[in-house]
């Protein structure tokens, strides 16, 4: 075995192996639904491994690999092993649809995808380049591409600005961009979060979040890899599991609807009494949440900010107040204001504007979309979010809304955009609006307003109907609404805030 700890500076797989160099023997994942754990000794030899059987299913160095597959401990290899093999790891939702898997495929070109038994046809169908399986139990021909790797690797050497891996974030066009974050990047930000929420080798994260997005991916397991401390890795979010294994953790990061989940349940308090720290964030935590909680267990919830494009932007304090309703300070190195939308002129504290970013975090751009990417950069460098806020007095920032057109349910980014294109052309349908409204478990969720055609054939159960097989579950409308119009302002442009307001309690009945 050649686990190595020498790569060079900057590779991100030296921020990963950081926190275990020396420490083979150390507890890295407890897979508690095998009943199995994995030393980090296991876990880097397995991740050279992986990356051998990648090169040898022809993944060179730039070349793409792509994942749709159930969470487990050999998705995390693939994504180590890509990582040294020099190789942009490309994961994808599982929830995605045949319809929405051709464009990611297209789009990035894999040299390579793995996805589960059950979607090999359909891959097949669609990619140019070698398709491995790998089902939740870990069988499937990637296990057995491995079994006939070699052990030990070398990390291939990769430049700072180098890519390390693409993820797909839905747009205002209803065309998924490529999001391309390099090793620096993501090496940066995993060792200024471990450093910011005091993470150490004695911790262990409570992993229920999925891996194919920047939360469960680039902040909960590259912080536990960097600080070299173990993780429960659990398939899915199930709150029983997690209050029974909270007695022997320390700390849990997860999304709103973890937290007002997780309330709900009896034994919360007893449960938690050790826990160290819970961090919140892809989406906004309620006030209201953020001091139930606190009543609850006596913690007070770490909340952060982020984005696919930027890893993690913000964060409230380790130590000091973490207040309510705000998503904290600047992280070390990143800069953010606050700015006029129109202008691009800066505000001053406590004025609403568009939030801007700057720092070694940043992403360089959407995939092959350079024209998206210069109009999402100012001329400074500065990243435009879409997201609106507010900096204090005293540096804390509040995230207001959104200028973009974006619905968060459950964590999951939704465009409208992409659901009214494929609303607009079902047969009898003359035009749609999809807008967010507040849901009691999701924070928010998604209702589709649709003006049918004089003959009045349209019904909101054939449209659900009809999206199905063409769109992810979460995106789903919840609601159909059947209008005779849409409400517009004057300049004819579709009223959402109208919409949203009329509409408000319908998913919350
Ligand atoms: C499941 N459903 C959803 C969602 N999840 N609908 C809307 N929004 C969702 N998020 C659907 C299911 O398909 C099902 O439909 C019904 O809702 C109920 O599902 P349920 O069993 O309750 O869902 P679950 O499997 O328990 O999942 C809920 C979840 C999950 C645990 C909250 O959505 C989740 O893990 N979310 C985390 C997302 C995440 O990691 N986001 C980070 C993005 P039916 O009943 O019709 O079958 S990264 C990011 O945003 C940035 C960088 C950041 O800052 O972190
Ligand atoms: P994504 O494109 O999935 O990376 O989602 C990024 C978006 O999630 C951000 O632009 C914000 O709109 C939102 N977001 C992430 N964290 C928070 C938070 N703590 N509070 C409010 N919104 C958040």
């Amino acid at each position: 075995m050649n686990t190595r700890s020498d790569y060079a500076a900057n590779h991100l797989a030296r921020a990963l192996r950081a926190g275990s160099v020396g420490r083979d023997d150390a507890l890295c994942l407890d897979l508690h639904d095998r009943g199995v754990t994995l030393d980090f000794g296991t876990v880097f030899a397995m991740a050279e491994r992986y990356a051998n059987a990648l090169v040898a299913q022809g993944v060179a160095p730039g070349d793409r690999v792509m994942v749709q597959a159930e969470k487990s401990v050999e998705v995390l290899a693939v994504y180590l092993g890509t990582v040294l093999a020099g190789a942009a790891f490309v994961p994808l939702n599982t929830a995605y649809t045949a319809r929405e898997l051709e464009h990611f495929i297209t789009d990035a070109e894999p040299a390579l995808v793995v996805c589960d038994p059950a979607g090999e046809e359909t891959v097949r169908g669609l990619a140019t380049g070698a398709v491995l399986t790998v089902a939740a139990d870990g069988t499937g021909t990637l296990a057995e591409a491995v079994a006939r790797a070699a052990e030990g690797f070398d990390a291939v050497p990769r430049a700072a600005d180098d890519l390390a891996c693409i993820l797909y974030t839905s747009g205002t066009t209803g065309r998924s961009k490529g999001a391309m974050l390099t090793h620096a990047n993501l090496a940066s930000n995993a060792e200024t979060l471990s450093d910011y929420w005091r993470f150490t080798r004695d911790d262990v994260l409570i992993h229920a979040l999925p891996i194919f997005h920047a939360h469960g991916l680039f902040v909960a397991a590259n912080v536990s890899l960097n600080a070299g401390n173990a993780m429960i890795f659990l398939p899915k979010f199930d709150p029983d599991t997690i209050l029974s294994l909270m007695p022997r953790a320390t700390s849990m990061m997860g999304v709103p609807t973890f937290y007002t989940r997780l309330l709900a349940r009896p034994g919360l308090k007893e449960a938690s009494a050790a826990m160290r720290l819970f961090v919140s964030g892809s989406a906004p935590l309620l006030a209201e949440t953020h001091r139930a909680w606190t009543a609850a267990t006596g913690h007070n919830i770490l909340e952060r900010y982020g984005m696919t494009e930027t890893a993690m932007n913000t964060s409230n304090p380790y130590d000091g107040e973490r207040r309510p309703g705000t998503v904290g300070f600047a992280l070390p190195d990143i800069e953010i204001r606050v700015t006029d939308p129109e202008t691009g002129a800066a505000l001053g504290a406590d004025e609403i504007g568009g939030i801007e970013v700057r720092g070694p975090n940043v992403f360089t751009g959407y995939w092959r979309m350079p024209e998206k990417t210069a109009e999402e950069f100012r001329a400074d460098g500065f990243f435009i979010t879409g997201d609106l806020g507010t900096i204090s007095e005293d540096g804390y920032v509040t995230i207001v809304g959104r200028s973009k057109d974006l619905i968060i349910s459950g964590g999951y980014n939704i465009y409208p955009k992409e659901i009214e294109g494929l609303i607009d052309d079902l047969p009898g349908v003359i035009e749609s609006a999809v807008f967010g409204v507040p849901h009691p478990d999701f924070g928010e969720g998604v209702v589709a307003a649709v003006v049918s055609g004089p003959d009045g054939s349209v019904q909101g159960e054939a449209i659900r109907a009809a999206l199905s097989d063409q769109l992810a579950k979460f995106k789903q409308p919840k609601a159909v609404v059947i209008l005779d119009d849409l409400p517009r302002n004057t300049m004819g442009k579709v009223q959402k805030n109208v919409l949203r307001e009329t509409y408000a309690d319908i998913l919350s009945g």
